[in-house]
């Protein structure tokens, strides 16, 4: 441990801390811009600098260490003036449509402005007007707005090891952006969309369907309907300023009908009918010597991760589509049967925490009948903003509940949204297939967590199923080396693209560098999932009444010919 003086006050932390996390831990706040916790600490926009005494120059205090006896000042007139000069020219040649910006008060940029005073900027910046990259179906890159913090680059590279964007030229022609000048749906980007979550600003963002939405909502020939997926509760009523991790499902249900949807949904349905497809499909595969490990495709940033940089584990995936693509299919299928509804005049939006979801639904192999199985995705981001457009009080909402007849859904369904859970919500069903009998204890404590990759083994019926779960891009690959290189062996493996699963995926609110730093999000919203398995009165998707229906009724049996023509599809390099 070391001591030092922040602002006249006595701290004592452990040797290797910055200076910025001394100064946290004493309470006092050291703004930042580029920084983001252990992702990007690179010292780069100086917002964070500190006088220490008898040191020649300012310091940036994310990177520079403490050490016994010295004294440091943050908030001294030299580092308040030059702190000043810093954002007085990042603003200078910063788009400043601030009113008409998507992250309006929502920006760490205009946060910064209005805590340091900034009243006029003094400088004649040389701004340039640079096209806006939206060719992507998922994200948007618009670099008129970009302050060349680099939290972006960083989260792409190390926290994804993807690597697709970068800072190409140099001085003032510095660009974050793919390489050779190219749109990054030209590059192998998997439509994550962590990048937009680690942008301070508005550079990076989801490529906005709303319209598309309120337009087919206007339709009186179209029968519009929502589904929402199992993390979109678990972070929607942090965009009116609920706790994080605060459970909104009931009034998420009362705001889509206010909205204007002729049906509500709850994609959970369709992940319970993930399970009684993938399942059946895992127990074919072990039993008939199929290709193992099975691993699931339900997250949409992993499937193209695998297509692009592991193509060789393609026959590995599971042919299920996604839950809420299977939701898709079942409603102009089954409910359009059922309700005598035209499917063509059936429009189906999903409600997503995931920017990956807009690429899958419009895959040409994601399709039934010459339909989209789904019309429009839209983020969580997205629909928080269709509700404050349409005036509802989110707040004052009652709990409202999902539509029949595809309205139940059990605790297996909505523990989809947390990295372990589809692995455990299959387990629950398969190991009652295997040993015939009801699992005693049906909360699978070795697969939860939010480790990088979990693996355990379960012994059911004489079956012994070694599993395994990885989360976030990079715990993929070093999972999949493992398995390459013949270390290790796995009969059942789950892969989710964003690091926590789709609690944390790149459609759900954006948090800033310092919520980020103060509190665990994932473990937070993952909370709130599980705490819903634990409300529901149904916890295992076989059990699923209106799932044993649409396998009576229209499904046959799961992997039936139907199912496979409804359900499943296949990947392709
Ligand atoms: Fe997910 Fe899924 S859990 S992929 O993470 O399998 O997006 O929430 O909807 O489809 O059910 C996302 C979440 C979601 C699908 C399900
Ligand atoms: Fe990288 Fe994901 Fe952003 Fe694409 S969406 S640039 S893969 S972080």
């Amino acid at each position: 441990m070391v001591t030092l003086t922040i602002d006249g006050q006595k701290v004592t932390v452990p040797a290797y801390y910055t200076i910025l996390e001394a100064a946290r831990s004493a309470n006092i706040r050291i703004p930042t811009l580029c920084f983001l916790k252990d992702i990007n600490e690179i010292g780069a926009c100086r917002m964070c600098i500190v006088e220490i005494k008898g040191a020649k120059a300012l310091q940036a205090s994310c990177v520079y260490p403490v050490a016994d006896g010295i004294e440091v000042s943050t908030n001294s007139p030299a580092v308040r003036d030059a702190r000043k000069v810093t954002l007085e020219l990042i603003l200078s040649n910063h788009d400043r449509s601030c009113l008409t910006c998507v992250r309006n008060r929502n920006c760490e940029l205009q946060q910064l402005a209005d805590e340091l005073n900034i009243k006029e900027i003094p400088f004649e910046g040389e701004r340039l007007t640079l096209p806006i990259d939206d060719l992507s179906p998922a994200i948007v890159r618009d670099p008129n707005k970009c302050i060349l913090c680099r939290r972006c680059i960083s989260t792409c590279r190390n926290v994804q090891e993807i690597g697709v964007i970068g800072a190409t030229e140099r001085g003032f022609n510095t660009m974050v952006e793919p390489p050779f000048k190219m749109s990054i749906n030209q590059v192998p980007c998997i439509n994550c969309g962590q990048c937009i979550e680690a942008c301070p600003v508005g550079a990076l963002r989801e490529k906005d369907d709303t319209e598309r939405v309120w337009t087919a909502l206007a339709d009186p020939e179209l029968h519009v309907v929502v589904q929402t997926a199992p993390a979109v509760r678990a972070a929607l009523g942090e965009e009116f300023g609920m706790p994080i991790g605060t459970r909104v499902t009931g009034k998420m249900a009362a705001a889509l009908r206010r909205l204007g949807f002729d049906k509500v949904f709850d994609t959970d349905f369709a992940a319970d009918l993930t399970i009684m497809e993938e399942g059946t499909e895992l127990l074919d595969r072990l039993k008939n010597g199929g290709k193992l490990p099975l691993i699931t495709s339900c997250s949409p940033g992993w499937v193209k991760y695998c297509e692009h940089y592991y193509p060789e584990f393609l026959d590995n995936l599971s042919s299920c589509k996604s839950p809420h693509e299977m939701m898709g299919a079942v409603l102009k299928s089954y409910y359009a049967q059922k309700m005598n509804i035209d499917p063509s005049k059936i429009f189906v939006v999903s409600v997503m925490p995931c920017t990956a979801k807009k690429f899958e639904a419009q895959r040409p192999e994601l399709a039934a009948n010459g339909h989209p199985d789904v019309d429009v995705v839209i983020t969580t981001r997205e629909l928080a903003r269709m509700i404050k457009e349409a005036g509802i009080n989110f707040l004052a909402l009652p709990d409202e509940s999902f539509d029949d007849p595809l309205g139940i859904s059990t605790g297996a369904g909505v523990i989809f949204g947390v990295t372990g859970g589809v692995m455990e919500a299959a387990l629950r069903t398969v190991a009652e297939i295997l040993t015939g009998e009801e699992l005693e204890n049906i909360e699978f404590g070795v697969v939860r967590g939010l480790e990088g990759i979990r693996t355990a083994s379960i012994d059911a019926g004489g079956v012994t199923i070694k599993a395994a779960v990885a989360n976030g891009t990079a715990n993929a690959a070093a999972l999949l080396d493992r398995i390459k290189s013949g270390q290790e062996h796995y009969d059942f493996i789950e892969i989710m693209g964003c690091p926590g699963g789709c609690i944390n995926g790149g459609g759900q609110p954006i948090l800033t560098a310092q919520q980020r730093w103060d509190i665990d999000i994932k473990a937070e919203r993952a909370k709130a999932l599980y705490q819903e398995d634990r409300d529901m009165p149904i916890r295992k998707s076989h059990e699923n009444p209106q799932i044993k229906a649409i396998y009576n009724e229209f499904l046959g049996k799961p992997n039936s010919h139907t199912a496979h023509e409804l359900l499943h599809t296949h990947y392709t390099e």
